[in-house]
Order: C-alpha cells, then sequence, then structure tokens
C-alpha cells in the first residue's frame, strides 16, 4: 500500500495554525540567538536515517513473541512500509537488507519498486549467527572465527554472495556483525580465534567493489557469555586498519556495557577517520533495542554533539551511514520507529543548537560550570517546531503518529495483509 499524501496534507490542516504561531515564535527567538534557522532547518530536512528489514515486524525474545497484526510478509511488503514511513516522516530515505531474511527474487524489479518509494539501498547484512536450512556446516561453535575450515570458508563466501545481492541493488556497504564467541572459559583460543577472523575479513575484504565499504560492528556479550571475538571498539577498530581503507568501525548504541561512555568513542573513531557506520537504539541493561531517546535522550545528545563536532571538524571521517537497529515487543513498529526518528533528529538539532565558538572558549578558559551552561542551554531547547517545519517542507506530515493514528493506516494493513502475517527477520 502506499499512503496518499493529500490524505495527509487534508489531515494536516487542522494542525497548521497552532503550528505557524509557535513556529514563527521560535524561529525569531533562535535567530535572535544568532542562528541561522533557515540552514538548521534544511540540516534536518536532509538527514535520513535507514530502516532495517527485520525492524517492521514484532520482535520477540527467548521467551515468546506476541505478534502485531499486519506484518509485512514479503519483501515487497516491507519496502513498502519504509517507503510509508518515509512518507509521513521525510527521514527515512533508506532500507538496509538482511539476507537471507530478504533474498529478493528479482533485483531489477525490487530496485525499481524502492525507488518508487523514494527510498535507496543501505548497507547489506550479511547473517552467519543462524544456520540456513539444507546448509552444510554448522556455525554452532562460530563462523568466520572457526577453528573448522569448511565452516569459515562457507561464512565468508556468504558474505561474497551478500556483496554480489547487494551491488545488484545498487548499495555501496557491508555490515559484519559476529555472534562468533564462546560460553566458556577455555572453549576458545582467543588468538586463534582473532587471526581467523581478522584472516576472514581480509578475504571477504578483497571482494568489496572499487566504492563499497565494510563496516564491522562490535558487541561485549551475547549471544555468548563469556567472551565474543570482536567484544569492544578497539577490536573492531583493529581490524578495520588491518582489512585497509574501505572498512571503518560501526557503533551500535546497544553494544556497550553500562555506563559506557559512547560519546568519547565517537569522537575518538571520527578523529580517526574509521566511524562508518551508526545503528540506533536505547537501552537500560544492554542490547534492549528499545525506541531510540526512550530512556537515556541527555546521552544521545551528548553523542550527537561529538557526531556533529567530527562532521564539521574530521573530513578524514566519510560521513555515516545512520540506521536504526530496534526490536518492538510491545510497540506497533510503525510507531515505535516514528518515535525513533522523532528522537534522533531531535538529538540531532539539539547538537546543531550547541554554540561551539563559546564552548571552546570556555573550556580553553578551564570555565566549567560555562561549558556545562552551554550544552545545557542547546539540550533545553524545545525544537520540535524545527523537526515539523522541515517535514511540511519535505512534504511530510506536521505529526506523523497523529496521521498514522487518526487516517487509521495499520486497519488498512490488517486488511490488506491478513491478520496473522508474520514478518521474517529477529
Ligand atoms: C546484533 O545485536 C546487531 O545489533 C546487528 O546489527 C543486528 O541486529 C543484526 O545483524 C540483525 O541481523
Ligand atoms: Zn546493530
Ligand atoms: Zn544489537
Amino acid at each position: 500500500m502506499k499512503i496518499d499524501i493529500s490524505r495527509v496534507q487534508e489531515h494536516d490542516k487542522k494542525l497548521m495554525e497552532s503550528h505557524n504561531q509557535s513556529f514563527y515564535f521560535l524561529a525569531n527567538t533562535l535567530e535572535k540567538q544568532g542562528f541561522d534557522v533557515e540552514n538548521i532547518i534544511k540540516k534536518i530536512a536532509d538527514f535520513q536515517v535507514a530502516i532495517p528489514s527485520w525492524a517492521l515486524g514484532a520482535g520477540g525474545t527467548r521467551f515468546g513473541r506476541f505478534s502485531y497484526h499486519g506484518e509485512p510478509g514479503n519483501l515487497e511488503q516491507k519496502i513498502a512500509d519504509v517507503g510509508m514511513l518515509h512518507a509521513l516522516t521525510q527521514s527515512a530515505g533508506a532500507i538496509s537488507l538482511h539476507i537471507p531474511w530478504d533474498v529478493p527474487e528479482d533485483p531489477e524489479k525490487i530496485k525499481a519498486l524502492t525507488k518508487s518509494h523514494g527510498l535507496t539501498f543501505d548497507a547489506m547484512n550479511s547473517n552467519t549467527f543462524q544456520d540456513q536450512p539444507n546448509q552444510e556446516h554448522s556455525y554452532k561453535f562460530g563462523s568466520l572465527c572457526s577453528v573448522n575450515t569448511k565452516a569459515r570458508e562457507q561464512a565468508i563466501q556468504h558474505n561474497i554472495d551478500v556483496i554480489r545481492i547487494g551491488e545488484k541493488l545498487g548499495s555501496k556497504s557491508l555490515t559484519v556483525w559476529l555472534a562468533d564467541g564462546a560460553n566458556f572459559p577455555g572453549q576458545n583460543n582467543f588468538q586463534t580465534v582473532l587471526k581467523n577472523t581478522q584472516d576472514s575479513l581480509k578475504q571477504i575484504y578483497a571482494q568489496l567493489p572499487e566504492d563499497w565499504k565494510l563496516f564491522i560492528e562490535y558487541k561485549p556479550y551475547e549471544p555468548y557469555f563469556y567472551s565474543t571475538v570482536i567484544q569492544d571498539w578497539g577490536t573492531s577498530f583493529m581490524l578495520a586498519n588491518e582489512c585497509g581503507p574501505k572498512a571503518y568501525t560501526l557503533v551500535d548504541l546497544g553494544h556497550h556495557l553500562p555506563n559506557t561512555n559512547i560519546e568519547q568513542i565517537v569522537a575518538t573513531l571520527m578523529m580517526k577517520g574509521k566511524l562508518g557506520g551508526f545503528h540506533f537504539n536505547d537501552s537500560k541493561y544492554g542490547d534492549d533495542d528499545l525506541t531510540v531517546g526512550s530512556i537515556k535522550p541527555y546521552s544521545l545528545f551528548l553523542i550527537f554533539n561529538e557526531l556533529v563536532y567530527g562532521m564539521e571538524n574530521n573530513p578524514q571521517n566519510p560521513y555515516p551511514a545512520w540506521m536504526i537497529d530496534a526490536s518492538h515487543n510491545t510497540k506497533d513498529p510503525l510507531e515505535d520507529l516514528m518515535q525513533s526518528l522523532e528522537a534522533i533528529l531531535m538529538a540531532y538539532t539539539k547538537a546543531l543548537l550547541v554554540d561551539q565558538k563559546a564552548l571552546k572558549s570556555a573550556q580553553q578558559e578551564n570555565d566549567v560550570v560555562e561549558c556545562q551552561e552551554i550544552l545545557h542551554q542547546a539540550y533545553n531547547t524545545d525544537v520540535r517546531l524545527l523537526l515539523e517545519r522541515a517535514r511540511i517542507l519535505n512534504g511530510g506530515a506536521l505529526s506523523p503518529i497523529k496521521a498514522f493514528r487518526n487516517l487509521e493506516i495499520r486497519k488498512q494493513l490488517v486488511l490488506e495483509r491478513g491478520k496473522h502475517s508474520v514478518a521474517s527477520g529477529l
């Protein structure tokens, strides 16, 4: 299904008057403070976040999965869902596919369909964390790290196959997230599995097209609980350096032990030109994959403060590939993704409002109080009207969630797809 944007605009008419009044007041205030509001709105409008194909259905835990009715049952419907998100929010302009959950039968057709929704293909994601039916060698004890040469070769070949599929679609990057690790001390020789992983990644890297990037994701634990081969940013960074200039570290917000200073990791990687990809989510305990900004919005702002600083000051770092990596166990996935997009753009916009010049001089003076004042001044600005403005100017909805609910879109999806359609994925 494709959303009829004229119905959204009709819906928004009632909200416009109050938006206009409040927007001009805020724009005036910010202009008086020296900000170029038009430029900020343009930056918000340009900021696009990829949606992973596995986040469109209900997620689950090892204890159960509660289906969300009208889930996309095939790749075409997943693309339609992202198209709808993009039509409403104007900020979800790309989809990130997962192989083998989303193998396109006819890549040309899928490419054209994606284009018709105004979307592009973000990174391709390989999967060597599950065994597939009829797979010859099991990944039970590892994939790219495996001591079983045959299993390792099979995992390398899978990643190469994913690159080839991505090439047909027009994707430009491969994300490798490895579950490889051990549950018990002594199970793995740390040096052997790291060396095997390094050799495997180098072989995959050698098959990357010239204009592609390789993103190496890290994670301290899960699914294994004693050790993970690529456990932290340092290991990922080292592997990326070993591979070469087209390999980068990918930061997933949920992949850190509690209280890790993620903004400092971001700053270090950008200074070294090696922050390639970013997975947004939020968490209280671990890789909880909750709605972005639902638990620690201030941390997200501090992370964006470093991202904005890096984007403005580190030409050695490529523009990062943004993606939401979340799982939806209790909310409608589409509504949850709208909330995540809003939280990402809010943190980004607030970071744009940090007076970098004043912050630099306060740091120079060691005026600790002033440094905090500057950050809080930006963080405490209510920027939602700027986001609304950017959306309207791009042709989206003033309030995506209100439009989604009032136009009863989920009800239509259930009618079209049936109550019990299930999305492939996590
Ligand atoms: C797993 O924890 C990672 O966050 C992955 O990025 C992702 O969720 C997975 O690759 C889905 O296929
Ligand atoms: Zn991730
Ligand atoms: Zn994760």
